[in-house]
């Protein structure tokens, strides 16, 4: 085993100091013999990467420190598995970790330039779709945060989310080129690279104590290589490893051979491989059945498995006890092929028995779920996947035959219950269903909101709830204050640490001290003006970016998210409607003035959605050019909706939209990042919003619409959505305008798919909840006109939102689930920060 001994690294003072001379002589020489520019002919880009690279040249010790620290002391760690890491932007999070945020600012001033402008520059990493990859992000920052040994193991898409355009009002999407101007925080590790296979078929042999034995042939093998990203704690020595795989084409496996001089033919191999890691699939709570996606899956899953025996083998530690030295975590069943692959790697690979290999896989695994929606329940052709994983095939069938003999003795005689808890439905052409294996092979699995594991235990997973009661717990999702409120809101930061003090930042139930100063008029006024500023900097960008004037004093009501119809976008829009149709009637009537912003990517297969979007544009193009509306009702579509917007977005926030059909959504994260802004909610009783009205005090939240249960009851009764439409004028109206035209140059046409959907099935219930919400946001505007009230619920929502740092969910899985310690690393002085 390779050792070095880190105390004795000799790192000189250009490349780790952090007063401001060092640093901008350490920046001037990153620019110069990394970007090979001098200041003259530098873009703001070089810049960014030269600042880049002289924040990186400081974290790197406190990494290497880490990663011998583990390697040493060998502590459980946890894996955490995901197909989707949806990290955000590095440099100002790096800057704030590392407590660079100030100092650097001051240095980059002295150059004339500004921090904020280089840190618009870097290109987020859009590793992801939507909640499940930001989930993954916020949780590997809480890891790292309370010193956990952990390791983030996912894929290095070459390509992201796409670009949103919008044109004409329609969504377009643009190939997500991150890295064409490289990523400076990524290390390739070349030498650490693994063998995947892929397709062939399975022999069978005896060994020479008469053992019997399977192996698998494959049709061809894949590179994965390694790249990590270094992911600080805030405020500490610990900075774990985000490790992502690139599949790339092996050498070895000799394809001119193969193809017999065929040079064109083995170029065309070499691109397939590296296809597998080429492009994040786009869909966010559905699923589509496609073989290279099951590809990816297994690629990092198998690439992330060998990693973790191997790490093992270089601690000379036996395999014997991998459960306990590894937590897997499946996020989500996207991982969930993990459980055949270490069994095959411990049965075919290291000669374990089936019992033995067994009772590793079930102690190892923990499973997330995150939907009951059925259309998000991952299935896999058997065909499509015996194709290319025919030894999992295998093993799936003997997990199944020894999980159904199991089934049988628990419940006798119940044909009707094997058929529907079989990891292989039957009903058709035949599926493995990923949620049964994950449920099977994990010893533990967990919602991600209290209602949402209680519905899973009533509904989906129902089954297996009788089956294994003792595995099913509840950790409700948490996001990182860190990024969501330090970074992205410093005016309110201060603001609080001014008050309190900043242990709150690590410690988020700190943030109840606010109520003392609920009835203090100064901080109230201090805290309305940080609302008013922030505003008034989202006003200034929409000015600039989309040549619309709003105005800061109008309620900014929000909702930024996938477009989906659960989330129930258009029903926001009906409400805009009504209002519009209110003022067109009454033009002098006294409204509360409102800025309504949508933001957030569809599904580029999801044509529902993506009318969704068209009709919001248009209701803007309508509503914002009316000059009846005196500008009292503006309403904006943000194109291109990510994590380095969201920052931007929910500061400013007077009003979260979290109107999802209740029981469709399981947590939401962004609701918790709203109301720690200061925004209050409008939103039914559904995933995490229960739990968030529940601490913020039912008077501090705008709740309305039916409950899970009642949605239930109403589908059973025979839901109608034309009754609700036939006595409801307003609701009628409202539809009728969309209907006739108005909002299409006269086209009744354009979106009569979607009102037919509301009309002829409303899955999601629109029509039934529409008179609970519009009674609600007029409470809401009326809310609003008695300021100092707003502002004390204000208060009231970010002083009791301590719960939903991710830091208590990490706590949580730690605790309940993974039985981990934390590990402080010991960094010798000199690169430990000073402010
Ligand atoms: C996704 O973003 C979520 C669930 C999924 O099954 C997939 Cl495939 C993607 C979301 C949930 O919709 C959301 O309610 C939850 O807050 C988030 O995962 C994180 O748990």
């Amino acid at each position: 085993m390779v050792s070095i001994v880190p105390n004795n690294i000799q790192i000189e003072d250009d490349r780790t100091g952090i007063n401001v001379e060092t640093l901008k002589r350490a920046f001037l020489d990153n620019l110069f013999y990394i970007q090979a520019k001098f200041p003259k002919i530098s873009t703001k880009n070089d810049y960014y990467m030269a600042l880049a690279y002289t924040v990186r040249d400081r974290l790197l010790n406190r990494w290497l420190q880490t990663t011998q620290t583990y390697l040493e002391k060998a502590p459980r760690t946890v894996a955490y598995l995901s197909a989707e890491f949806l990290m955000g932007p590095h440099l100002g999070n790096n800057l704030m970790n590392l407590g660079l945020y100030n100092v650097v600012k001051q240095a980059m001033e002295e150059f004339g330039l500004g921090l904020t402008d280089l840190l618009e520059q870097e290109e987020e990493p859009g590793l992801g779709n939507g909640g499940l990859g930001r989930l993954a992000a916020c949780y590997i920052d809480s890891l790292a945060t309370l010193e956990i040994p952990a390791i983030g193991y996912g894929i290095r898409y070459e390509y992201g989310i796409f670009d949103q355009e919008i044109k004409n009002g329609w969504q377009v999407e643009i190939t997500d080129k991150w890295l064409r101007y490289g990523n400076p925080w990524e290390v390739p590790r070349p030498e650490a690279e693994l063998e995947v296979k892929f397709g062939g078929h399975t022999e069978n042999y005896t060994d020479e104590h008469g053992r019997y034995h399977v192996q698998w042939i494959p049709f061809k093998v894949v590179k994965g290589v390694p790249y990590d990203t270094p992911i600080l704690g805030f405020q500490t020595n610990n900075a774990n490893t985000l490790r992502l795989w690139k599949a790339e084409a092996p050498e070895s496996f000799d394809f001119e051979a193969f193809n017999k001089g065929d040079y064109f033919g083995s170029v065309q191999e070499k691109s397939e491989c590296e296809n597998i890691t080429k492009v994040l699939y786009p869909n966010d709570d559905s699923y589509q059945g496609k073989q290279l996606r099951l590809e990816q899956q297994f690629f990092f899953v198998s690439c992330s498995l060998q990693d973790m025996i191997r790490m093992m083998k270089a601690q000379n530690l036996t395999l014997e006890r991998f459960h306990e030295h590894f937590a897997i975590q499946l996020n989500d069943t996207h991982p969930t092929i993990a459980v055949a692959e270490l069994m095959r790697l411990l049965l075919d690979e290291h000669q374990f028995d089936w019992d033995k290999a067994w009772n590793i896989t079930t102690k190892t695994f923990a499973y997330t779920n995150h939907t009951l929606l059925p259309e998000a329940l991952e299935r896999w052709s058997i065909n499509m996947f015996g194709s290319s994983f025919p030894r999992h095939l295998q093993i799936i069938y003997e997990i199944n035959l020894r999980f159904l003999d199991e089934v049988r003795i628990k419940f006798p005689d119940d044909g009707n219950r094997l058929r529907r808890m079989s990891i292989i439905d039957e009903s058709g052409e035949r599926y493995i269903r990923m949620a049964h294996l994950a449920c099977v092979g994990s010893f533990a699995i967990n919602g991600v909101a209290e209602l949402h594991s209680e519905l899973l235990k009533k509904t989906t997973l129902h089954d297996f709830y009788e089956m294994y009661p003792e595995k099913f717990t509840n950790v409700t999702n948490g996001v990182t204050p860190r990024r969501f409120m330090v970074l992205s809101n410093p005016r309110l930061a201060n603001l609080i640490t001014k008050k309190i003090g900043d242990s709150w930042v690590t410690n988020l139930d700190e943030l109840r001290k606010l109520e003392t100063f609920l009835y203090d008029s100064d901080f109230c006024k201090e805290f309305h003006q940080v609302k008013q500023d922030v505003k008034q900097d989202l006003a200034n960008y929409i000015r600039t970016n989309y040549n619309i004037t709003i105005d800061p004093n109008s309620l900014f009501d929000i909702q930024a998210k996938r477009i989906h119809e659960y989330k129930r976008q258009h029903l926001n829009a009906l409400y805009i409607i009504t209002l519009y149709n209110r003022i067109k009637a009454n033009p002098n009537l006294d409204v509360t003035p409102r800025t309504f912003l949508f933001g957030g990517k569809a599904a580029p297969g999801y044509y529902m959605a993506k009318l969704i979007i068209k009709l919001i544009n248009s209701i803007a193009d309508v509503v914002n050019h009316d000059p009846d509306m005196r500008d009292r009702l503006k309403v904006i579509f943000l194109k291109d909706y990510n994590v380095k917007f969201a920052q931007r977005v929910y500061p400013a926030a007077d009003l979260s939209e979290q109107i999802s059909t209740a029981g469709k959504e399981a947590s939401g994260t962004g609701n918790m990042k709203f109301s720690m802004n200061g925004a209050l909610t409008i939103g039914t009783l559904d995933g995490a919003n229960i739990e968030i009205r529940e601490v913020v005090g039912e008077e501090n939240f705008f709740l309305f619409g039916l409950t899970a249960e009642e949605v239930l009851q109403k589908k059973a009764a025979g839901y109608n959505p034309w009754d609700y439409y036939n006595s409801n004028p307003e609701l009628k109206l409202a539809i009728d305008r969309i209907s006739s035209g108005f909002f299409s140059h006269g086209d009744p046409n354009l979106f009569k798919p979607l009102l037919d959907s509301l009309l002829y099935r409303d899955q999601y219930l629109l029509l039934a909840d529409y008179q609970s919400y519009i009674e609600c946001q007029d409470r809401v505007s009326q809310a609003y006109r008695d300021r100092e009230q707003w502002i004390r619920m204000s208060i009231l929502n970010v002083a009791r939102i301590g719960k939903f740092s991710s830091d208590r969910s990490i706590r949580d899985y730690v605790q309940n689930i993974w039985k981990v310690s934390a590990l402080k690393v010991e960094v010798p002085e000199y690169s430990q920060s000073t402010n």
